[in-house]
């Protein structure tokens, strides 16, 4: 049966995070992202998110290239074609190349909109199994170590399962050494969001001693072979994340022991169709696999959750409660965490409702599409 979406509408919001998050490439604080929305012959609403950032400095894409193309190409390509199955949508935006993070935004609502119609989970819809999820989280560079070892010290009261911190060259050794000092037991994982090169492996290769679950994405954002090289020098597990931008991006680096754990963040895959192919193929090569963030509000939160009831996500996520991201979220009920733990919905789709006064409040501007 053809999924009869007969309207799409893009929901531009400005959201400001709690806190400001600082990586290897500088700090953000504001927000601003699509909420999609796809709409059937019945009525019934699906939901997506966005991730792209304002400027390129995680991968390529921005909230204006996710405009740009969703308008003028994706929307388009969803005119021409019949969609029977949300895993019809990747084949449907082949001729687009790259610009993962719109295609994504858009096969999530188309995603969310046909669990709705099946009355089934988006876990479900996915093949997920778990009734409720692990979680870490991850905490940006902070000013000094005592703030540091003082959110540390919250964040394990609180229960997440792994502490993860961003390291660049000068803030990374010393550092994460006197972390592991006062919390010699607690699983530890570094992200350097690709700040080092291959000059750098004596640096990295001293992180060895600390104990670290993983190392993520040292090298550059869109290497795979340096990776491999600097795995066979060092024992702590290399993790990438903005290297991996497809299945086949996986397969390679199995093939050249790149890495030994992959994160999987829907919007740079393209969506949870290749999210869950990647899912698959680590499972038949037992690479553990986790889910990433990108700061989402609640349906990206809510996304992000589906997809990480499937088995193969052995290791906890970075997508934290809403709480520790928003003032408020954009979703009823909101994203909530308890000893580090976040019970899966069992409402059709996403399995939050939309707030529709936060959605408004938020909102700087709204477009509406029609299919047909
Ligand atoms: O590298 O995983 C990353 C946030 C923004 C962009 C890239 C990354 C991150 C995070 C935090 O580490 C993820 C989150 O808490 O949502
Ligand atoms: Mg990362």
């Amino acid at each position: 049966m053809t999924l009869q979406i007969r309207q799409i509408k893009l929901h531009r919001l400005k959201m400001m995070l709690n806190n400001p998050f600082t990586t290897s490439f500088g700090s953000m604080q504001e927000k601003e992202f699509f909420i999609t929305e796809a709409i059937d012959a019945n009525g019934i609403r699906g939901f997506g998110e966005s991730v792209a950032f304002i400027s390129p400095w995680y991968t390529e894409e921005t909230v204006e290239t996710t405009h740009h193309m969703i308008k003028d190409f994706l929307i388009p390509l969803l005119r021409e074609n019949d969609i029977q199955h949300p895993n019809d949508v990747k084949e449907v935006f082949k001729p687009v190349k790259r610009n993962n993070m719109a295609k994504a935004a858009l096969e999530g609502a188309i995603w969310d909109l046909y669990a709705k119609s099946e009355t089934i989970t988006l876990s479900e819809a996915l093949g997920g199994n778990k009734k409720e999820i692990d979680v870490g989280i991850s905490i940006g560079i902070q000013p000094t170590i005592d703030d540091l070892l003082q959110k540390i010290d919250h964040h394990i009261n609180q229960g997440f399962k792994r502490i993860k911190l961003k390291i660049k060259p000068g803030h990374d050794y010393e550092m994460l050494r006197q972390v592991r000092q006062h919390f010699p037991d607690t699983p530890i994982m570094a992200d350097a969001n690709s700040a080092y090169t291959l000059q750098d492996i004596d640096q990295l290769q001293k992180l060895d001693e600390l104990d670290l679950m993983m190392i993520e994405q040292p090298l550059a954002h869109d290497d795979i072979v340096d990776h491999a090289k600097l795995q066979a020098a060092i024992q702590t597990p290399i993790c990438l994340d903005e290297s991996i931008h497809s299945l086949e991006d996986v397969q390679k680096a199995i093939e050249l022991n790149s890495c030994r754990i992959i994160n999987v963040k829907i919007g740079r895959v393209g969506g949870l169709s290749e999210a869950k192919q990647i899912h698959d193929l680590c499972r038949e090569n037992t690479i553990d696999i986790w889910c990433g963030g990108m700061l989402e509000a609640g349906v990206g939160r809510a996304h992000n959750i589906a997809l990480t009831t499937l088995p193969q996500f052995v290791l906890p996520g970075d997508t934290a409660g809403s709480s520790q991201y928003w003032e408020k979220d954009i979703i009823k009920p909101e994203v909530v965490v308890n000893d580090g733990m976040i019970t899966v919905p069992d409402k059709p789709g996403i399995g939050f409702e939309i707030d529709d006064e936060a959605l408004e409040r938020f909102t700087i501007s709204k477009e509406t599409f029609y299919l047909c």
